[in-house]
């Protein structure tokens, strides 16, 4: 089974409950055209899109992709930057039923290869180039299709080269059967699981509760401005709420190309945004940047702050800076979120990560044993409500130990609860390292290490920064007769991964501390790196500054 859906007496409560209201996320869009139709739905550079035309576009381009043979149930992968086609694509694909699989624009090769196979996706959608750095995905799109023998078509909002240009794919309206809405309407990625990254099936009841539940918490209404600065292929600026609750809200989305403070300042004043998202390193470059801007950034009313810890300190200082309320917002991919309410003390809002988005968000905090801790300590976060999925996507195996026996998703994040029941994150004990809202999987980059003919095993683990909270330590044994750090940055390129995967340090060891049961103790590990750090590289086996022999 693909999917693993909720235990009918969970879909009755939540539907009892009024959470699934057992709509298509295609009718969002219908609904608000409805309401506003000549209201601004979506601005950017020198564009802007009422409600009528946004929905107009869903329309012909779902017409034009069942022309071109794309069915309910097919899977596409999208790797589109912050662009105004990002939405009608979405809703064409929505209203279609086919499933909108959503990349992030760093992935690269084996990302997207990941992706298209594991879902055998019969479509994949990229711009022509990043207006940033001039990558240009069309020669991504090629070495792709050599892999993903389920590609039929490579679509490309921009100059198409040898591809089809999405603006060709139009026909006229026509009806389409409406989705069921307990289907899984998109496939999100996963930020922290083993090995190569999972999917997570968000289906329409459950997506649509998300980003409704969010924009009310959130107070987003018809005058409400969000500017898209994260990729809108993350869950976060997607629909918590994001551009997808704005558009349920009769909102008007703006989307900045760069969330650095100049693009993102500009574009506050230009379309007088009033709520916006960003992870915690953004809101401290922004709360210094805003000191000499220029910029009039006055109609920010919400800066929403996730992904990653915001130490109290730094939340301190952003509120007054920006001169907008903040929220902490604790989200996953996989469902739950967590946020500081409007209006909560400061006190509140810079030390907690508030309470649960839904009343029917069940929240389990747990020692190794899976029993319940004392009230207030630390535990693992164990999860399940009307917005938490049961089940990755094609992973049977993988769902076994990602669940319990009774459906709680294991978030793999060490949490408490304060005295009156608000979530404060205190760790992690999946093994990831988060760059700053990055996620990247130490089984994953271990394997493509391993990988490397000079390493003879390796091990990822994160080392703290000041800027992005961790940064990725790369552990190394080398092989006999390899006494250099290998250039490791050239050989991941090379195998296509995501520049933000590559590791920022390099250690090599002689051995790696080794727990009883004879595991890579990861923590000793990250300790001894430490230890390295604070004192001068004597001992160094290859006098490359970056390779480090510890002293055990
Ligand atoms: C968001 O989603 P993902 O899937 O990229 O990452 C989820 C993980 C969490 O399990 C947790 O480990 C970490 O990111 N995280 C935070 C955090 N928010 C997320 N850790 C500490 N403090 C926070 N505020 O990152 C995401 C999805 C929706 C909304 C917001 C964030």
């Amino acid at each position: 089974m693909d999917v693993v859906p909720w235990p009918d007496e969970f879909a009755d409560r939540y539907r009892r409950a009024g959470h699934w209201l057992g709509r298509p996320l295609g009718e969002l869009l219908r609904h608000s055209a409805r309401k506003h139709p000549d209201g601004p739905a979506v601005r950017g550079e020198g564009l802007s899109w009422s409600y009528a035309e946004l929905d107009e576009r869903s329309d012909r381009l779902a017409a034009g992709l069942n022309e071109l043979g794309i069915r309910p149930g097919d899977r596409v992968v999208v790797q589109l930057s912050n662009v105004p086609e990002f939405l009608s694509l979405l809703f064409a694909l929505f209203r279609l039923g086919a499933l909108p699989v959503l990349g992030l624009p760093a992935y690269r090769s084996s990302e997207v290869v990941h992706l298209c196979r594991s879902t055998d996706a019969v479509a994949y959608v990229i711009p022509d180039t990043d207006a940033d750095n001039g990558f240009d995905y069309r020669r991504l799109a090629e070495e792709v299709r050599l892999q993903a023998p389920s590609l039929r078509h490579v679509l490309v909002v921009g100059e198409a080269g040898p591809h089809i240009p999405l603006s060709a794919v139009d026909a006229a309206p026509r009806a389409l059967p409406a989705p069921r809405p307990g289907d899984p309407a998109l496939l999100l990625v996963s930020g922290g699981t083993t090995g190569l990254p999972k999917l997570i099936p968000r289906t329409h009841d459950d997506y649509f509760y998300n980003l409704r539940g969010s924009a009310e918490l959130c107070g987003l209404d018809e005058h409400s401005v969000y500017l898209a600065v994260l990729p809108v292929g993350h869950n976060f600026p997607l629909a918590c709420p994001g551009v997808l609750g704005t558009l349920h809200a009769g909102g008007t989305v703006a989307l900045s190309p760069s969330p650095s403070p100049d693009s993102a300042f500009a574009a506050i004043e230009r379309f007088g945004a009033t709520v916006t998202a960003v992870v915690p390193p953004l809101a401290a470059l922004w709360t210094q940047a805003v000191q000499w801007s220029r910029a009039d950034i006055s109609s920010l009313q919400l800066i929403q702050v996730g992904g990653a810890r915001l130490s109290p300190d730094a939340a301190r200082l952003i509120g007054p800076a920006l001169g907008c309320e903040l929220q902490q917002v604790f989200g996953m991919a996989e469902g739950l979120l967590s946020y500081t309410r409007r209006g909560d003390d400061q006190e509140t809002v810079v030390t907690t990560q508030g309470f649960p988005l839904s009343p029917d968000d069940e929240i389990r905090i747990v020692d190794e044993a899976d029993r319940d801790v004392e009230p207030g300590a630390v535990g693992s976060l164990l999860t399940r409500g009307p917005y938490t999925l049961r089940g990755y996507y094609r992973a049977p195996e993988h769902n076994r130990s990602a669940f319990t026996a009774d459906g709680f998703y294991r978030t793999g994040d060490l949490v408490r609860l304060t005295p009156e029941g608000r979530l404060v994150i205190e760790g992690r004990e999946k093994d990831l390292v988060n760059r700053g809202g990055d996620k990247v999987s130490a089984d994953e980059l271990q394997n493509h290490l391993r990988a490397h003919p000079a390493v003879l095993d390796a091990a990822v683990v994160p080392v703290p920064d000041a800027y992005l909270g961790e940064r990725t330590c790369a552990c190394l044994l080398l092989r006999e007769g390899c006494d250099q750090a290998p250039d490791l940055a050239a050989f991941l390129h090379d195998r296509g991964l995501a520049a933000y995967k590559i590791p920022d340090v390099v250690r090599i060891f002689d051995a790696f501390p080794l727990t009883s049961v004879g595991k890579v103790d990861k923590r000793e590990l990250a300790r001894a790196v430490m230890a390295r750090q604070e004192t001068p590289a004597a001992g160094s086996r290859t006098g490359n500054p970056g390779a480090e022999t510890p002293s055990r």
